[in-house]
């Protein structure tokens, strides 16, 4: 998990599934583009990277995270999609905003996982700063969104 000593993005890719007939939908909050651009690139070029293809990806963009769980529900009601990635930023402020979006936002995903039986993936950073963020979307301290995508094809290989 999160930790400023390690370098996040280092996981195990091991026994990944084959992902080539996967559909995945990626949802981008456009609050701190500056933030989720970077992540969703991670997250775009990690899919590709093992095997997804460049067609069956599919972006869609939303105002802020809070939006992130409709986005996600409309998503994974879609019967085509395998798994919803998704990307977004909420930096503390100074009032207590950013409790009150990520408390639901992780709720709203949980939710629509569990509702769709289908992965849904909690690619959204939760920065006291705007350079921890950065930090974590491609700085010292890897790409979230890689991460993102590695977890969603992991959670593609999960079956009882
Ligand atoms: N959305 C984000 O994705 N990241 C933020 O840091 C963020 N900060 C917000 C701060 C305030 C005070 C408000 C009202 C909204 C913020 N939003 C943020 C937008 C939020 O996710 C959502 O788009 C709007 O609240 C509209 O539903």
């Amino acid at each position: 998990m999160a930790s400023e000593h390690k370098n996040l993005s280092v996981f195990s890719t091991e026994n990944l599934p084959d992902i080539s007939e996967k559909h995945f939908a990626i949802l981008v909050a456009e609050w701190n583009s500056e933030v989720t651009d970077p992540l969703f690139s991670g997250a775009y070029q990690t899919l590709l990277r093992f095997g997804a293809k460049e067609e069956f990806i599919h972006v869609q963009t939303v105002p802020g995270s809070y939006e992130l769980s409709y986005g996600a529900a409309l998503a994974a009601q879609a019967s085509h999609i395998d798994a919803v990635i998704c990307i977004g930023c909420v930096i503390q402020g100074e009032t207590r905003h950013n409790d009150y979006i990520n408390n639901a936002v992780a709720h709203g995903l949980t939710q629509v996982s569990i509702q769709y039986n289908k992965p849904v993936i909690f690619g959204v950073l939760t920065p006291n700063t705007l350079q921890q963020a950065l930090d974590r979307a491609g700085g010292k301290h890897g790409n979230k969104g890689d991460e993102a995508a590695i977890t969603a094809i992991k959670m593609l290989g999960v079956s009882f």
